[in-house]
This record gives C-alpha cells, structure tokens and sequence, in this order.
C-alpha cells in the first residue's frame, strides 16, 4: 500500500477576491502534492472556503444579497482561481456545507463533553477583519483615539453573553506538545513567536458570538453562533469524512501539512492542536507560515488599486512561468517583493536560457545528426560520469529540500545541474564532433538526454504543462514519468518528435 500524504491550504474568506497571496499558499502546496505523487504518495490536496462569520455576513450585506447567494457565487471565484493556477486538488470544501457542519457539531460536543467548554460573558476587543479577539496590551491607540490591532484591523468593544474553549488550561500541555514535536511550526522564527505567547499565559478564549446569525449553531443552544475560526479550522477533519470512522479519506487524518500564511499561525499552532487534543483526535504533523507579499515595493491592497489577480500573470507571462517565479523568487517563509522586472529577467535567465536552450540544443542535434533517434549510451568519461551523478542525486535531494518545504533550495539545486549541463555541452562542443568523431558526438547527446530527462521529471510539480512537453520530446512515455522510473534507462533508438522550443523568450511590449 502506497503511504499517505495529507496536506491543506487555509480555506479562504469569501469576502474578498483571489490575488496572488491566496495563490501563492495553493500553489505550494500543489507542488508539495505533485512531488509527493511522484514519490509514489497517496496524497490528499484539500482548499476551500471559509463562508461563515461577521466579516463574510457584513460583505454580503454590503452587495445587497443573502449571504447564502453571497457565498455561492464569491467561492466560485477561488474554484476558478485553482483552475487558473493549475491546481491540483482532490477536493474543496465549503464551511457551509452540510458534511462540515455536522463534523463542526460533534467536534463542539467533543469538547463540551471533555470538560472544556463554558458559559460565560464576553468583553473586550474584537476585530471583525481577522475575525479574532485582542487583549488590550496588542493594540495601538491611533492620534484620533481609536485602536487597532497589530495587523491594522479596527477592532470594537463587544460585550455578550458567550461560550469559552478553557485554553488557559492547555498551556503546559501545549508547551509539552511542542517540546514532543519539534517540527510541528516551521520556519524555526515562528517556532520561537508561538513559544513565547503561549509561555506569557493563554486565555480562555471566546467560542461563540450571539450578535449576528451567520454560522453554525452551538447544539442545544442555537442562539448562540460559533466563533468562525473553531468552525474554520475544523473544514481539515471535516474533508476527511468525521466522524464516520468507515469514511473513503478518514485514514487521511491527522493531515502531514497545514499551509497557512504568517497571519494565521496563531490559530493553527495554538488554538487547534489545543482544540484536537481535548477532543481526543490526533494533531496534525506540521503547520508552515509562509510570509507574506508586497508589490512593487508596497503593500497588496484594495485601496491602493494594486492588487494582483492571479489570472492577470497567467495571461500575461504563461502559467509555468508564474509558478516558477513564485516558489524561485523569494526563500520560502520570508517575505517577498513581487515585481514585473524580476519575473521578466528569471523568465527570460534562468528558463528561456539555461534551461529552454539546453534542451533545444540538445535535442536539434539529436534531431538534425542522429535521425531523430535518442543515440546509444557510450563508456562515460570522468565528466561524463560527474554530470550525470549530479542529476542522478536530484531526486534525493530534492526530496530533504521539499519535506521541510525549501523550495528556492530545491530549484536553485536542479539549476546547478542545469548550468553544469550548459558548461558540459559548450566543452564537449557535439557539433564539433560531428565531423571528428561521431560515436563520442552520439554519447554526449545521450548524456545530455539522461540529465534532462531527470531534470524535466523532478521539476514536473513546478512546472507541469511544459516539463510534460520536455518529457515528450525526450520520448519518455506518459508511464514513465515519476521518480522510481528514472532508475530505468530509456531505451536507445527510441524515436523523438521533433523539437520544439518549451520556454520562449519574454519579450515586453514597447509603447
Ligand atoms: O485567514 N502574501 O482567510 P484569508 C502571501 N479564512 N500570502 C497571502 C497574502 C499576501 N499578501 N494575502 C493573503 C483566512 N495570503 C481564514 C483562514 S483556515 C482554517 C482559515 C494568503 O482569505 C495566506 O495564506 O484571509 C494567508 O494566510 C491567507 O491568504 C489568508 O486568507
């Protein structure tokens, strides 16, 4: 039996549109999932939709429609925005959906029956736009009075009656918890944040509002609506068919992997696990906060009308491109800039020249010398062996980079093979060759052949529509495509169709 790999990415409000933050988390994941299935992985890939809460009623009140008709034509938009980005997942999910709430409904008794759960009255601070509560001591008092919290949200005062999840009660045990599990928050800075909010003391927290209606009712009390991010956080035991124990996906849980942006660890790396463990279920294996986007040096925002649709890089600059830029740009977990110029200059360097012009030489020369036919293996000089030992560790390298979810590493990794390829074929000089000795010109071809081949196979999860194309053009069947199938050589003489360019050169429009 294959071993499983289960990984989300957070589900997304349906207040606002997609942009390049809510693709740039889906993506990494999809290539995590992609890696992970070529590795021979079950994997499960789960996005969605977080629909419920004050925030989502409010836009909707806004658009002037209920928020049931809202949330079904807002959540399409990110549905779209999977198909935009070439996304791979094997389910959305939808926190209005009646399968989530019937799990949301028997986490809370869970919870309730553990002794975890009381009725009590709420006051303090809330901020609808992150749908979270703030101590007094985290905000800041702006020249004209009013308070905001530390992400710039506005917060209000709410006094209601509520029930509280006792997380003050959980602070030792998570401390143990994270202690036991080392991996469990990545990168190692964010480990270190959560450790210290959670060693200056936890709060009960606040787990149902009764000021609005827009939710999920508590069981036995449907005046009361519970907290959004108790309903949202559950969507990841909720896809896995809980709590039917017989369900197809329920050996899924707990999930290997929860991607979440550096905004939302607080939710993940606290409340969550504290959640699962007093209702007996299992943690999940690893949450990683990745940073966050700027564009063009400022902030992504509405206001400042430079917020970037994913569809917009797509059209403009072809979809493997803006996958590659993404993961490539920016180390995973720090914060990155997003800027034309960059994804022009990485486009054109690093995929029209060092990649897209090793395979077309590569394979015109095997095109125009060798009948089209991948040529025979020879006897491997030194620099013969030391290319094609490089490519061979790819995969194991790849697989440590991927698994604590270094991408840049990962790529920077196949592009040293790359630009070792490009020194090779410019030594070896086949074209020369080809009137000196036209064996040896054969056995370089191959060479050059075996490297891109294990190239264009490992760098499938970045970039599959054009790794696909490179992989046709080298004759490897559509059978043959994963990493166990690199330890068999192609067979010699296979016929190739003839080359095609994969990565053409950006070339920006004048006027
Ligand atoms: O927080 N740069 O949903 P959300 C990078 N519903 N990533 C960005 C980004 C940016 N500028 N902007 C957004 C929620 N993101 C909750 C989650 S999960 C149980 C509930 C990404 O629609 C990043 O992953 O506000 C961030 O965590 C997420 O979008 C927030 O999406």
């Amino acid at each position: 039996m294959k071993p499983k790999y289960y990984i989300t990415t957070p589900i997304y409000y349906v207040n606002d549109v997609p942009h390049i933050g809510h693709a740039y988390t889906t993506l990494a994941c999809d290539v995590l999932a992609r890696w992970k299935r070529l590795d021979g992985y079950d994997v499960f890939f789960l996005t969605g939709t977080d629909e419920h809460g004050q925030k989502v009623e409010k836009a909707a009140e806004t658009a002037g429609v209920d928020p049931q008709e809202f949330t079904d034509r807002v959540s399409v938009a990110f549905r779209e925005m999977a198909v935009t980005m070439g996304i791979s997942n094997d389910d959305f999910i939808r926190t209005t959906e009646a399968r989530h709430k019937a799990s949301v409904q028997e986490l809370w008794k869970r919870l309730e029956a553990s002794g975890d759960i009381y009725l009590g009255g709420y006051e303090g601070w809330y901020a609808v736009r992150d749908e979270a509560f703030y101590d007094e001591d985290e905000l800041r008092t702006l020249p004209d009075g009013s308070k905001i919290a530390p992400s710039g949200a506005p917060v209000e005062w709410v006094v209601e009656p509520s029930y509280f999840f006792r997380l003050s009660a959980w602070q030792e045990r998570l401390l143990a918890f994270y202690e036991a599990n080392p991996g469990y928050i990545a990168p190692e800075t964010r480990r270190n944040e959560v450790l210290s909010f959670v060693k200056g003391g936890l709060r009960d927290l606040s787990i149902s509002r009764t000021s609005f209606t827009w939710g999920i009712p508590v069981p036995g009390d449907p005046k009361h609506i519970m907290y959004v991010w108790l309903d949202a956080l559950q969507n990841y035991v909720s896809a896995t068919g809980f709590p039917d124990p017989a369900a197809p996906r329920a050996a899924f849980w707990p999930a290997d992997l929860h991607m979440v942006g550096k905004d939302i660890l607080r939710f993940h790396a606290v409340y969550w696990p504290a959640f699962l463990m007093s209702a007996g279920l299992p943690t999940a294996k690893r949450v990683f906060a990745h940073g966050w986007w700027t564009i063009e040096g400022e902030k992504m925002s509405k206001s400042l009308g430079n917020v970037i649709a994913p569809a917009d890089l797509v059209n403009t600059y072809g979809l493997d491109a803006t996958r590659y830029f993404l993961l490539r740009e920016v180390p995973f977990g720090n914060d990155g800039n997003f800027s034309r110029k960059a994804l022009i200059s990485r486009m054109n360097v690093e995929l029209a020249n060092d990649l897209g012009n090793l395979a077309q030489r590569s394979l015109s020369l095997i095109a125009r010398n060798c009948e089209g036919k991948l040529p025979t293996a020879g006897p491997h000089t030194e620099e013969d062996a030391t290319l094609l030992a490089a490519a061979a560790a790819l995969p194991a390298q790849l697989r440590s980079r991927l698994d604590v979810q270094g991408f840049g590493d990962a790529l920077e990794d196949v592009w040293k093979v790359i630009r070792a390829g490009n020194g090779y074929i410019d030594r070896q000089a086949p074209w020369a060759l080809k009137k000196t000795d036209i064996a040896r010109m054969g056995h370089v071809l191959r060479v050059l052949a075996d490297v891109l081949r294990t190239v264009a196979t490992v760098l499938q999860p970045v970039m599959p529509t054009s790794m696909a194309k490179m992989l046709d053009q080298l004759g490897v069947p559509e059978t043959a495509r994963d990493l166990a199938a690199l330890a068999t050589p192609l067979a010699d003489g296979t016929p190739l169709p003839a080359p095609q360019g994969v990565f053409p050169r950006y070339v920006e429009e004048v006027g």
